[in-house]
């Protein structure tokens, strides 16, 4: 199957293209697609270099599949231009993630809402997904009424550039600022823009697409997000208030036997997830599970995972994998 990567050279195209060649997506033809500025650079793909085209050139080429992450204005200009062209588009972005005639997909969650007429999917926020993995089965036992979220996230949720501060930073190097501080040794309380109500996007992002993927618009949550300088994944400290009464061992037990969720807690031998062992894995990893004294039903969660894999690439190409499985990719 022709396979074009949109925003081949960034972050997360990089990580598409080893986590298509990991999982043995059955790519016949790589079209590796970027802004003017990389067009004629090469990427690697299962050891073969592949030279960098423009979208209009790649869009001729026909692929069945297109893997977008080059952010919001890119993807509404030329993901419908790819869809028109017979192209099915899995966008990392977040240009489509709330519109209502797109799905907005966690596989493990809600792949089943998935039709062949969808040409344009959208792949959630790398903080929402990792969330919902571990809500989602949480709220089937014991329905969710409330979530209070704070995070911990990764400078590779913000791109190269942003890597590239960290490490001058570090190194005593004169450092472009992506931030509008320094990240080394700080932590900065904002993550995306400010809106009229006093929350950034990102804060929104897991408002609203925690809901959506979950199929419930009555899950209220609240959430702030936080930049720390750290690489390979983003935390979150998770409050949830349930419509039940819940046990602590079946909620153990429930979160062991879910899929791509794996239960890191042992506090007598300080094992809990952190970011350094979540990097380069594809699970969303969950600690720290304890019951909240100070309110009933409601339980403490602390959940790690690498914002770069199941938090954009390894999501976007398990959509892929779906749509294959079902025949549904020309
Ligand atoms: C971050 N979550 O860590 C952001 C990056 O809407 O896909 C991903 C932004 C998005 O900065």
């Amino acid at each position: 199957m022709k396979v074009a990567v949109v925003g081949a050279t960034g972050l997360v195209g990089t990580k598409m293209l080893q986590v298509l060649e990991e999982r043995k997506f059955p790519v016949t033809e790589l079209i590796p697609v970027a802004s003017a500025k990389s067009v004629g650079k090469t990427v690697h793909f299962r050891g073969e270099a592949f030279r960098v085209v423009d979208a209009e050139t790649a869009i001729q080429a026909k692929p069945a599949l297109a893997l977008f992450s080059a952010g919001g204005s890119t993807s509404l200009a030329w993901a419908p231009r790819f869809a028109e062209a017979g192209t099915t588009v899995v966008d990392n972005s977040s240009a489509w993630r709330m519109d209502p005639t797109k799905k907005l997909v966690v596989p493990e969650i809600n792949a089943d809402v998935l039709t062949p007429e969808d040409k344009i999917i959208a792949n959630p926020n790398c903080s929402t997904i990792q969330m919902v993995m571990v809500l989602n089965p949480l709220h089937k036992a014991y329905r969710v009424k409330r979530v209070v979220v704070s995070t911990y996230q990764s400078v590779t949720g913000t791109g190269a550039k942003a890597v590239q501060q960290l490490m001058d930073e570090r190194a005593g190097r004169e450092a472009q600022k992506v931030y509008p501080y320094p990240i080394d040794l700080n932590v900065i309380p904002q993550i995306d823009v400010f809106l009229e109500n006093g929350y950034t996007k990102e804060e929104m992002k897991m408002v609203n697409e925690t809901k959506k993927i979950m199929r419930d618009d009555t899950i209220r949550v609240t959430a702030t997000t936080v930049r720390i300088p750290v690489i390979g994944g983003h935390s979150e400290s998770v409050n949830v208030e349930f419509e039940n009464e819940y046990d602590l061992q079946e909620v153990r037990r429930l979160l062991e036997n879910t899929p791509g969720v794996v239960v890191v807690d042992d506090p007598a031998s300080s094992k809990y997830p952190m970011p350094l062992c979540a990097h380069e894995k594809d699970e969303v990893f969950v600690g720290r599970i304890r019951r909240d004294e100070s309110q009933p039903k409601s339980l403490n969660l602390w959940i790690v995972a690498d914002n770069l894999r199941k938090g954009a690439a390894t999501n976007a190409v398990q959509i892929a994998e779906y749509l294959y499985r079902q025949g549904w990719l020309a």
